[in-house]
């Protein structure tokens, strides 16, 4: 079954969306497989963020990311990937649509507010990054029986 990460960045947590942000992607029919309250070492963070090394956002990225406690949470389901991209919304809350997370509950793009996998093999490497092997929990879900074929 499919995994992702996601982030409830500083903004996210000091805004008191965390309840707000689980509860859409448990709704949704996704299982919580792994959770934690973490302030983001910066080495992590620019592990993390990596692939934005160089442009001109990425230190301000990196030091916002570590600026306070972040919640790290990890989903499982079909498709949980692209649907939580899509229920996250554009990355500038301007273009985001209404019904997402940023087109909700955000405003500008350096505070919008989580972060989400963009494929399954970011997912699997940020997973890996932010998570020990036996904090990420397999477990079985009797109330989810009846979302799947
Ligand atoms: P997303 O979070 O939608 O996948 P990415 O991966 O392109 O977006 O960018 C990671 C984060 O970097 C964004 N969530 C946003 O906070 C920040 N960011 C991206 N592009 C810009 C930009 N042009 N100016 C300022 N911040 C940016």
């Amino acid at each position: 079954m499919d995994r992702t990460l996601l982030i409830v960045k500083p903004d996210g947590v000091q805004r008191n969306l965390v309840g707000e942000i689980l509860s859409r992607w448990e709704k949704r029919g996704f299982k919580l497989v792994a959770l934690k309250l973490v302030v983001p070492s910066k080495e992590l963070a620019e592990q993390h963020y990596g692939e934005h090394k160089g442009k001109p956002f990425y230190d301000k990225l990196v030091s916002f990311i570590t600026s306070g406690p972040a919640v790290f949470i990890v989903f499982e389901g079909k498709g949980v990937v692209e649907t939580s991209r899509k229920m996250i919304g554009a990355t500038n809350p301007l273009n985001s649509e209404p019904g997402t997370v940023r087109g909700d509950l955000a405003v500008d793009m350096g505070r919008n507010v989580i972060h989400g996998s963009d494929s399954k093999d970011s997912a699997a490497r940020e997973i890996k990054l932010w998570f020990g092997d036996n904090e990420v929990f397999s477990w079985t879900s009797h109330s989810q029986a009846d979302l799947y074929e």
